[in-house]
């Protein structure tokens, strides 16, 4: 297929999409041949009470096609959201490493399509779990398309492409009965984690407060595996990739993630999109840790075990340019369910090493899609083409839709004069990278994969004190849910090896004794091996914590595109609502009122404001924190509606934001926060509670800085509150 590669619009990828766009509106309607409907109301009858005629080839047409809609979910990554963007390098400092020219010329806008998932739910799921999430991201560069298929946590639970199905099976509903739905707190996933301690440095993450983000805009992304950057004079250096959010890393909390699952189970899907239509377009900076070759071995873990991550106090991220995600898609199957990634997408200036992991990655992507998009015709699915030129003497298939001209198809041939011809490296040919390798062909793991609690430790040990509870309470949530005594204590042995105390709270929250794990505990050996071989090693690591791994120290302060419950009834004053709502939205921030009914609430002079939800079909665990305007007749209302009160004492349970003006206070003095309210009447700031006057000038001020702290995890400390 002949592309453009000038762009109509600036973006060849848009360009290239339009090519199969179909638009009905002011259209007649016809079956899929174009002949015209006259009745798409009734099926074709003897007679108008039936029965109905097998000639009617209308109905036919059109049930078959519905009857076909579905393909075969992903069997991993199922359920993801995605949407359309590009991406800009800063400079072309990158190219004393890289020959990508995507990375290196800062004049080229890289189109891209970025597909955020889940990965053990089916389709249908709901978007927070506990779970790791996908990140994965085409980029159409004028040389080919590159994907970058990562996740985001900077590490994997496995370490070889063969234990894949049995790490996803244990993970996926139980094969018997189908249950739990995209949940890990079950039996069979602790039962294989419990006997792999290649999984614990993943299982700490996926326990930790990365597995619940607030947003998929608010995650960082990973591609995991030490890939190699090579440049014009075929030099390689390795290299980590890293995606940095410039909202910063925000999660919510697990009780909140339990509920946003019921009261909204599109709950990022519909963030992504709605930030996206209001032109709040989420944006992530791309960084690189680069690692001279010379130094591969220089580390106390192997570069190419990607249950490791280099610390960035070590080998520091350079930020080398930002993806911006600034169009949705036109249709989510078309798009964002066809897509079809692939880490063997490669351009000149990037390769693959030899991670195991990696190695095998590069067969499952293409042979997945065969089953799922029905055929080797994929690439032609206007999301998956490139809008580089494409051509070679692959022909046919099941739904081929180009038409190959000319009368060769195979290469070489003389007929067409030697064409479509190879490259030179020289002129943008690929040509993988040379690297030396002199082994037996052995069916073994890497003596310097043996560390496995090392860098667990690391990730423990960087933790806030509240991320480092949250971590205890999810171990204690997901083997609270196992029922087989053995494998909760086989997994607290684990966790011996990684933190005594983390081993001692988990174990008491279960009503388990802490029991070192008897000999041995690794199972990653063949039959004829010698278990002595591959016993855990441990290194003394070079760092005992490493801040970058903390979402304490994130990025704070911005309120763009929080969302912020006003509770409001009839009398609430117009004032008190019109100047919060202005101070916020001025920041970014999105305002959205909640009244007993839906419609509008009448305010204190008889003005109507407009209510986006009633307290029936809405939750404070779908907003980020929370403002009761003053009102004298709409606070007596509220505090007769439970649900208002409930609206509180959930929030606060939350750790979020709360601010009152004026006779707001007094919804709170009748919820159950007021217990607490009244032992600490000194710090209430402190604790995210902004109970001020309408008088009060500061008082948007001040709920804008506890707003863009994102949490109060200090009240955790407490107590919890029912709610
Ligand atoms: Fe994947 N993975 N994976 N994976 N993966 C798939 O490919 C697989 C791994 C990741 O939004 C599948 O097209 C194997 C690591 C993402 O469409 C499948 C192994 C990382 C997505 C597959 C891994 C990922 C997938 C299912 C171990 C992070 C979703 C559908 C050797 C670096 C992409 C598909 C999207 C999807 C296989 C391990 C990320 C079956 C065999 C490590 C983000 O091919």
């Amino acid at each position: 297929m002949t592309k453009k590669h000038n762009s109509e619009n600036g973006n060849p990828k848009q360009d290239d999409l339009k090519v199969n766009m179909e638009d009905g509106s002011g259209q007649a309607m016809t079956t899929n041949q174009g002949l015209k409907i006259n009745d798409d109301n009734n099926s074709l009858k003897a007679g108008d009470r039936g029965a109905t005629l097998l000639e009617d080839f209308i109905l036919r047409e059109k049930i078959t096609h519905f009857d076909h809609e579905r393909i075969p979910e992903r069997i991993v990554h199922a359920r993801g959201s995605g949407a359309h963007g590009v991406f800009k390098v800063y400079d072309d400092s990158l190219k004393k490493y890289t020959k990508a020219k995507f990375l290196t010329d800062p004049s080229r806008e890289t189109p891209l399509f970025t597909r955020f998932s889940t990965v053990a739910g089916f389709r249908g799921s709901a978007d927070v779990p506990r779970d790791v999430r996908g990140f994965a991201v085409k980029f159409y560069t004028e040389e080919g398309n590159y994907d970058l298929v990562g996740n985001n946590m900077p590490v994997f639970f496995i370490q070889d492409a063969i234990k894949f199905p049995d790490l996803i099976h244990a993970v996926k509903p139980e094969p018997h009965n189908e249950i739990p739905q995209a949940a890990s707190a079950h039996n069979t996933f602790w039962d294989f984690v419990s006997l792999s301690p290649e999984t614990m440095h993943n299982i700490m993450w996926l326990m930790s407060d990365r597995a619940i983000p607030r947003s998929l805009r608010m995650m960082e992304g990973f591609g995991i595996h030490t890939f190699r950057l090579i440049n014009e004079e075929g030099k390689s250096h390795f290299v980590k990739f890293h995606w940095k959010p410039l909202l910063g890393i925000h999660s919510v909390v697990w009780d909140e993630a339990l509920k946003i699952n019921g009261q909204d189970p599109d709950f990022h899907r519909r963030d992504l999109h709605e930030a996206i239509d209001s032109g709040a377009f989420p944006e992530w900076e791309l960084g690189v840790q680069i690692v001279p070759e010379e130094d591969e071995h220089k580390f106390d873990f192997d570069l190419l075990d990607p249950t490791k991550l280099i610390p960035e106090e070590i080998v520091p991220v350079k930020l080398i340019g930002k993806m911006t995600l600034n169009r949705n898609p036109e249709n989510f199957f078309a798009e964002t369910e066809q897509v079809a990634f692939h880490p063997g997408h490669l351009v000149p200036g990037i390769d693959f090493t030899n991670d195991p992991l990696l190695q095998g990655r590069l067969f499952s992507y293409t042979d997945t899609q065969l089953s799922r998009l029905g055929g080797p015709n994929f690439h032609e699915i206007p999301i998956n083409r490139p809008i580089a030129p494409m051509h070679n003497n692959q022909r046919d298939g099941i739904a081929r839709m180009e038409i190959n001209k000319g009368k060769t198809s195979y290469h070489p041939n003389s007929m067409s004069d030697g064409y479509p011809e190879q490259t030179k490296v020289s002129d943008g040919g690929f040509a993988t990278y040379q690297e030396r390798i002199d082994a037996n062909k052995v069916r073994a793991r890497s003596k310097s994969f043996m560390d496995f609690f090392s860098q667990p430790a690391l990730f423990y040990n960087s933790l806030s004190e509240p991320e480092q509870t949250h971590v205890v309470d999810a171990f204690c949530f997901e083997l609270g849910k196992v029922n087989i005594t053995e494998i909760r204590q086989r997994t607290v042995g684990l966790l011996t090896q990684i933190d005594g105390g983390l081993a001692k709270k988990v174990a008491d929250g279960l009503g388990l004794e802490v029991k070192e794990p008897e000999h041995p505990i690794n199972h990653q050996f063949g039959a004829d091996a010698n278990p002595e071989d591959y016993q855990p090693t441990k290194v003394n690591p070079e760092l005992k914590s490493s801040p970058a791994l903390s979402m304490a120290n994130t990025i704070k302060g911005n309120i763009a595109t929080r969302q912020i419950a006003f509770l409001t009834a009839d009398g609430v004053d117009g004032n008190s609502v019109s100047t919060m709502k202005a101070a916020l939205e001025a920041q970014g921030a999105m305002v959205k009122i909640i009244a007993p009914k839906s419609e509008f609430v009448k305010d204190s002079e008889g003005k109507n404001i407009k209510v986006d939800h009633s307290f029936l079909t809405f939750s404070s665990v779908l907003v980020d924190a929370i403002y009761i305007p003053s009102g004298d007749k709409s606070i007596e209302t509220l505090k007769q509606t439970p649900k208002a009160i409930h609206f509180i004492d959930e929030a606060y349970l939350h750790c979020k934001a709360i601010a009152t003006a004026g006779k707001g206070k007094e919804l709170i003095e009748i919820s159950y926060v007021n217990n607490y309210l009244k032992k600490n009447p000194e710090n209430l700031e402190d604790m995210g509670l902004v109970l001020g006057s309408d008088s009060d000038k500061n008082i948007s001020e001040k709920f804008i800085t506890a707003i863009g702290n994102h949490r109060f995890f200090e009240r955790e400390k407490q107590g919890k509150i029912p709610a």
